[in-house]
């Protein structure tokens, strides 16, 4: 549903970006209006014209960029952020972090197996993973003023068993993982240079990248078909907002480079979802050493077993219904939204010979002149 402002207006209704799909009307005020974060960046509001190119539903507080970079978040990101780089990190923390549609959900699940449930037979194993590894960069989607401090069942339920008296506008995620035992699994789509720099000193990154063309295929599939976003937009539009840093999370490139400079510290592991996908036991085995989880190679196969696609997927489209609830996560039910190919090259069916041209040069633009390991998806 989108609510158009009148010709000329500096406000506009809005919807709230509501997993129920009742959506609250509000004012957004596209002011110009800036701010510095504990992180020393600063926010800007991002202008009207900028959030309706988007093509998306609009979120109730309209959208900032955060800079220098130019982040594109929710306007509640600020608020969030600002605790995030409060937050105390434990030293069994391990966090996932990406840019989205690079291989997150796998990862989460691996690492959680790993240290949760190297046999198989932890109960908790059959929750959604989205309950078991929480995402600290989900509640700045859930414009939780404009729903009336609730947010949809499941996980409300969870937040009221686990969090008494806790407000929702405190952020609902991050209240459920100062309440979880360790060691936590948490997800993350922030960049570093928005957490704590004292985050390495206790807390191990596994920072997952991709081909950024899959990506950009996931990426469009995924507000495709996710209804919450009506997303209107066509694939080249969508890959040209990606390679522009106009939408949601970008710019790509800040996000990646950021991750690559730190990986050498001890406490940081670079992976790339070509080579999970490539040999899976390899990679397990360096994530073996890395967590420091001892598994012997009988458990690791098990573990890929458990976190192929096909095991996933099988479970997936119960997870999305527990996580969810009776919420309309898909408009198109044929289909789960996370679990789509999990393939490394569907975007040759999806590229024209041009943009494939067009999306090569960003890439051979942005690794130039670094030793960043991504020329390989040229072409590729
Ligand atoms: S999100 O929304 O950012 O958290 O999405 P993310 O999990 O990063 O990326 C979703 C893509 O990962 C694929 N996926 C997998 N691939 C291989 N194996 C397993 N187990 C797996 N689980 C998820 C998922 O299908 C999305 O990729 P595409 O190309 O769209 O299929």
């Amino acid at each position: 549903m989108r609510i158009r402002c009148p010709e000329g207006n500096s406000s506009c209704a809005a919807v709230s970006l509501s997993l129920n799909n009742c959506p609250t009307t509000s004012i957004v005020h596209y002011s110009k209006m800036s701010r510095q974060l504990l992180s020393g960046h600063k926010v800007e509001q991002a202008s009207e014209e900028e959030v309706t190119s988007m093509e998306i539903v609009p979120f109730v507080r309209g959208m900032v960029r955060i800079l220098p970079e130019g982040w594109l978040y929710p306007g509640s990101a600020p608020t969030y952020l600002d605790k995030i780089y409060n937050m105390k990190f434990r030293s069994d923390d391990v966090m996932v972090m990406t840019f989205p549609k690079c291989g997150t959900t796998w990862m989460q699940e691996i690492v959680w197996t790993m240290l949760h449930n190297p046999n198989l037979d932890n109960p908790k194993g059959n929750e959604a993973i989205w309950f078991r590894s929480q995402d600290i960069s989900l509640d700045m989607h859930m414009d939780a003023e404009a729903m009336g401090g609730k947010l949809w069942n499941p996980i409300m339920e969870k937040f009221e068993k686990m969090c008494p008296g806790g407000r929702v506008e405190d952020g609902v995620s991050l209240q459920i993982l100062e309440a979880t035992a360790g060691p936590r699994v948490i997800k993350c789509h922030y960049p570093f240079s928005l957490l704590p720099p004292e985050m390495l000193q206790s807390a191990k990154v596994v920072y997952v990248t991709r081909n950024p063309k899959d990506m950009m295929v996931s990426f469009y599939w995924f507000w495709k078909d996710c209804s919450i976003f009506e997303y209107r937009g066509n694939f080249e539009n969508c890959v040209r907002q990606l390679m522009n840093g106009t939408t949601l999370f970008t710019p790509y490139w800040p996000h990646v480079k950021e991750a690559w400079q730190k990986r050498h510290d001890s406490n940081v592991k670079f992976v790339y979802y070509e080579d999970l996908k490539a040999d899976i036991m390899l990679e397990l085995r360096k994530l073996n050493e890395f967590l420091g989880t001892r598994l012997c190679e009988e458990k690791l196969e098990a573990v890929a077993q458990h976190t192929s696609f096909s095991s996933m997927k099988r479970k997936g489209d119960n997870h999305e219904k527990d996580f969810f609830g009776e919420t309309k996560f898909n408009k198109n039910e044929t289909k789960a939204s996370f679990y789509r190919k999990g393939t490394t090259g569907d975007w040759k069916h999806q590229f024209s010979p041009e943009l494939q041209e067009e999306v090569d040069s960003w890439i051979e633009e942005n690794v130039a002149g670094t030793d960043i390991c991504l020329k390989w998806a040229l072409g590729q």
